[in-house]
């Protein structure tokens, strides 16, 4: 099963919680009592509106790529929503069917819906690309326009010139749902025409997906944060629920709920001191971006050296630890011990003094944390996706999960493998789409180089899958419920440029509910539903221990022109010729009611579609208790291999050392078969720092998520954006709280305030990520929007995104 932020997974493993009791979380929480007004009402302070004759109540739900969902209680008056709530059902009681209850973001639902940048009708192109210059055209201009240039691309360059570009905006619906993009209705009608080029691997999780498919086999399940109620030690790696995943059905109401009961002590590791510590951590330590696998290795010395590894479970469960475990072939000495204690290539022993001068974390402090992991069981060792959205992330991904590993703490209740937290999930029944007759794929992030050299694009350069060489460029793109054009994927004027020229790829149509920049970008731009406006299933949280499904119904009629995803696809179906296969007779609704059957056979709690439509969420709790990752694994190895190669986890890879052997990689890029640390391109390390001295970290922030809410008033004002620059780091530079800033690399700038606060390490400045890029006539961005300063340099391994790994200079304006 893998996940993905926001999407999750598969089948049964995943996670969620609820936040009822919880003190607010920094801020925006849903869940504290005082904040539990309408956000809206409460902001404009409104009296509660009373009860009219015509008003009333429908669920609907909040469907954005947070990694969680929530259900949403509009309430309409004369066809217009005048207030949201959030679930009134269940208990408040954590071991119940508790509340799901919304943040702040979905409270506002309103705003979004009620926009002033919501699109209106289709339009068409007609300044430069970007330009953001459109005539408003006809659905059936629109529609012959889209199915005429399919048509042409297919017949003069074949289906793998088309492409779907990544776009998480409505992921949590069924038949909205925009990702994976294999499981869209794009991906639907285009499998009916013969398909598309794939892509693989996510902008959450490139790294991590990748590097701990080597360790253990496929993506990489953790125990649910339920059962951090039999841990008694919580370690975080870069993880961030308190603002990642805030809903009363997320990960940060499991945490603070299971802690309690087990009085778990917490140890955060962040570059930042984030909203998840805020006083409830025990310990906070502060590490230099991209060098956990530094202190990984660190720690591992430790408990190597003062005989705290487990080492029967490494013997038994693991290849590669030490000599006894290494394949066959492998060089002597090549195992894991030899490279903590400097017996390896590099001749390096791992000390804490080592890892000292790397994180930026005192020796003392390593030992003592050595020890404490080393010696405290169970423990609930993990990661979040921060620390793997790096130059080195594969690496990194797996250095953290040697720590679970080395402990023992694999497949059993209070423990965790060291990956993110699982969760567990429902079998409720998905939209078919079909299947992609074409196998080629890229990496999702390579999708811009693929326009205009995508003939150089090789397996073993640029990680193309399923060809030894892309045989076409992209010329067309789909970009639904995305902001990737644009604002999310990196480099932004490296994209411009790419985008700029409408003779490489020729068509690029945009369906969005807003103007934003990607939609900017478009020649053909339609305007969308958004959950208000349209009947769907939600479902898919990251949570704990209780799924659920919710029933988004149709609250208002579509605003303006707008249409629904399944409406425009059908239309351009009927022009291509396969609109009976597309369709298969049904509508909307009826799809819905044919899914709903088919899950009320493998979900027998289900209530009837028409109780289900009037109670609005059906929650489950998890029959085992609790997820426990590779409990199977662990109770019999034999009998329940993992998938790796070995059916073990494996701490040395011998597929690694192949593809380290045999991949080209730029210099600086590292692949190698053991979990190592490796510096990777624009780190602490990097020669580049003499010009820019400052690593810049983004975070995911809860102001938005991503860019989605980010043109919502309310929440800008109550969450500003800022970057955070450590006190010394702005003295040095006579920078000032509030004061404006200009931050800039190679690759351009951005004008913003300055948040001088010691809870982020020196030398480092962090900017959260998904700010509506704002550029001026120079293409100086005023809004914050990091990825002006990011690189579409990829990771070695996964060719993934590395948005955390960057250098600037940081001045006053
Ligand atoms: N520098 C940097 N860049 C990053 C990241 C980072 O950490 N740092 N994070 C990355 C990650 S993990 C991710 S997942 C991506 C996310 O990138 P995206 O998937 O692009 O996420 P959003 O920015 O939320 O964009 C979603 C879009 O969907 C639209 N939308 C919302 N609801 C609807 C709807 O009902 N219908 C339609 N048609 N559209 C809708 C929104 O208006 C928005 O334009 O960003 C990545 N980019
Ligand atoms: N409010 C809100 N919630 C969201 C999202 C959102 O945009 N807004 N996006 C959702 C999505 S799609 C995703 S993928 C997830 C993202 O979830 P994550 O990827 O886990 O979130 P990040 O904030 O990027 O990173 C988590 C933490 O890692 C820290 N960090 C960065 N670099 C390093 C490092 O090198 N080492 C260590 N130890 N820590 C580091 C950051 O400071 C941050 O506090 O969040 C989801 N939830
Ligand atoms: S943004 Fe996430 S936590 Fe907030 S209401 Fe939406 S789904 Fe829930
Ligand atoms: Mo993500």
């Amino acid at each position: 099963m893998k996940k993905t932020e926001g999407t999750t997974l598969l089948s049964t493993p995943v996670s969620r919680r609820k936040l009822v009791k919880t003190s607010a979380i920094g801020g925006l929480a849903a869940a504290s009592g005082s904040l539990s007004l309408p956000f809206a009402r409460q902001a404009a302070a409104e009296p509660a509106p009373a009860a009219s004759a015509d008003e009333k109540v429908v669920w609907s739900a909040c469907t954005v790529n947070c990694g969680s969902r929530c259900p949403l209680r509009m309430h309409v008056v004369g066809g217009e929503i005048k207030y949201v709530e959030t679930d009134n059902t269940g208990d408040d009681d954590y071991e119940g069917l508790h509340q799901v209850r919304a943040c702040l973001r979905g409270r506002s639902m309103r705003r979004r819906v009620y926009n002033p940048d919501r699109l209106k009708y289709p339009m068409k192109r007609v300044g430069a690309r970007g330009e953001g210059k459109f005539k408003q055209i006809s659905w059936e201009e629109a529609f012959d326009t889209i199915a005429g240039s399919m048509k042409k691309i297919i017949g003069e360059y074949g289906n793998e010139a088309i492409y779907l570009n990544y776009g998480t905006g409505t992921l949590g619906g069924t038949m909205t749902r925009s990702w994976p993009p294999g499981s869209t209705l794009i991906a639907r009608l285009m499998n009916c025409c013969g398909g598309y080029l794939n892509h693989y691997g996510d902008y959450s999780t490139a790294q991590i997906a990748m590097g701990l498919n080597y360790t253990y086999g496929g993506w990489a399940g953790g125990n649910s944060p339920s059962d951090i109620e039999n841990s008694k030690l919580v370690v975080l790696f870069g993880n961030n629920p308190g603002e990642t995943r805030m809903s009363g059905g997320g990960v940060t109401y499991y945490l603070e709920q299971a802690r309690e009961k087990s009085n778990a002590r917490m140890i955060i590791i962040d570059p930042r001191y984030t909203d998840t510590g805020a006083g409830r951590e025990d310990e906070w330590v502060p590490i230099r971006p991209g060098t956990d696998a530094a202190l990984a290795s660190a720690l591992a010395y430790v408990m190597i050296t003062e005989n705290l590894v487990d080492q029967p479970f490494l013997d038994k469960y693991c290849v590669g630890y030490d000599e006894k475990t290494m394949p066959a072939g492998a060089p002597a000495n090549g195992h894991y011990k030899a490279y903590i204690l400097g017996q390896g290539n590099d001749g390096i022993a791992k000390t804490p003094a080592w890892a000292a001068k790397i994180t930026g974390i005192p020796e003392a402090k390593i030992i003592q944390l050595g020890r404490e992991i080393g010696s405290t069981k169970p423990a609930y060792i993990s990661q979040g996706w921060g620390p793997q959205r790096h130059s080195n992330g594969e690496t990194v991904s797996r250095a953290i999960a040697m720590l679970a590993i080395l402990t023992g703490n694999v497949g059993i209740h209070g423990g965790n493998t060291g990956a993110r937290e699982g969760s567990y999930g429902t079998p409720f029944v998905r939209m078919p789409t079909l299947e992609n007759p074409v196998k080629t794929s890229i990496s999702m992030f390579m999708w811009t180089d693929a326009i205009f050299r995508a003939k150089e694009m090789t397996a073993t350069r640029d990680g193309v899958q399923g060809k030894e060489r892309l045989d076409v460029p992209i010329k067309f793109i789909w970009n639904y419920a995305g902001n990737c054009l644009i604002n999310q994927h990196s480099e932004i004027n490296r994209t411009h440029e790419i985008l700029q020229n409408d003779k490489d790829c020729e068509m690029i149509v945009v369906i969005d509910n807003h103007m934003t920049s990607s939609a900017k970008y478009a020649d053909i731009l339609l305007p969308d539903c958004t959950a208000s406006e349209q009947m769907d299933f939600c479902l898919d949280a990251s949570c704990g221990n209780m799924a659920y499904v919710i029933f988004a119904d149709q609250a208002i009629k579509p605003r303006f022109e707008c249409k629904t995803i399944y409406e425009m696809t059908s239309e351009i179906a009927k022009r291509m010729g396969v609109e009976q296969r597309f369709t298969e007779g049904r509508t909307q609704e009826e799809w819905m009611r044919h899914l709903y059957q088919q899950s009320q056979q493998v979900m027998p709690g289900l209530p009837s579609f028409e109780e289900f439509r009037k109670q609005g969420i059906y929650k489950q709790r998890d029959p085992n208790g609790h997820v426990v990752a590779y409990k199977a694994f662990r109770e019999d190895p034999i009998a329940n291999p993992l998938t790796t190669p070995s059916g073990k986890i494996e701490i040395y890879s011998a597929a690694l050392a192949e593809i380290a052997r045999t991949w080209e990689l730029p210099e600086g890029d590292v692949i190698d078969p053991l979990p190592i640390h490796a510096d990777g391109f624009e780190s602490y390390n990097d020669p580049l720092r003499e010009k820019y001295p400052l690593q810049l970290t983004g975070f995911h922030y809860k102001a938005r998520t991503h860019s989605t809410y980010g043109n919502v008033d309310v929440l800008k004002a109550a969450c500003r954006q800022e970057m955070w620059i450590n006190p010394l780091d702005a003295k040095s530079r006579g920078i000032n709280n509030g004061d404006s800033v200009r931050i800039f690399n190679g690759r351009g700038e951005v004008v913003i305030n300055a948040k001088v606060t010691p809870r982020i390490i020196p030398g480092v400045v962090a900017l959260g990520e998904g700010a509506w890029y704002s550029p001026d006539g120079k293409r100086v961005d005023h809004a914050g929007s990091i990825n002006v300063l990011t690189t579409q340099r990829p990771s070695p391994l996964a060719k993934g995104n590395p948005s955390h790994s960057n250098l600037v200079q940081v001045v006053k304006a």
